[in-house]
């Protein structure tokens, strides 16, 4: 039997028709062998973060059940981004995004290696993760940090806003 892992998935975009690409992107995840779409969060506008010239995101969160290891997993996400156009090459760090798919928890696993790394390094200082995180999944935890909520509860929220 193969072994069967639960992952949170951050979706966020902040180009183009934001809401309808994190909607599609819920059901191109949904149709990958490998994963199970358990359960989604609204979505949710945010000020951007790190880089504040940009436009506002859309962000959610799905909860899965995946058969995939954390490598697989993560390379089913990059195709995704780029079955919705998104373009590496010139992304700059933080900048905007036609779609961008994280990988925030992979069960209580820490993964450290080139390109991936679980969970996510700035989970823990990101609302606009945390909210919907805690949508569907109000017990996370994020290994080597501590509960998800106790996470949030030092971060402004007020400005995280379902649609
Ligand atoms: N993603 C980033 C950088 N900043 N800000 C918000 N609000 N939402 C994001 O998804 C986001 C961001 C890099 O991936
Ligand atoms: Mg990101
Ligand atoms: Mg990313």
């Amino acid at each position: 039997m193969t072994s069967r892992v639960r992952a949170c998935i951050g979706l966020g975009a902040n180009l183009g028709d934001a809401a309808n690409t994190l909607r599609r992107a819920f059901d191109a995840l949904a149709a990958c062998d490998g994963i199970e779409v358990l359960r989604t969060s609204r979505l949710y506008r945010t000020p951007a973060w790190g880089r504040e010239d940009q436009p506002d995101f859309i962000n959610a969160v799905a909860l899965v059940d995946t058969t995939l290891a954390p490598r697989a997993l993560l390379e089913r996400l990059l195709a995704v981004e780029s079955a919705f156009g998104r373009q590496r090459a010139d992304g700059e760090r933080w900048g905007p995004r036609t779609l961008d798919l994280d990988l925030l928890l992979y069960g209580d696993a820490v993964v450290d290696e080139a390109g991936l790394h679980v969970p996510h390094p700035h989970l823990h200082e990101r609302a606009f993760a945390l909210v919907p995180l805690l949508e569907v999944l109000p017990d996370a935890r994020i290994p080597g940090y501590g509960d998800a909520r106790d996470a949030v509860s030092g971060l402004e929220m007020s400005n995280i806003h379902p649609l």
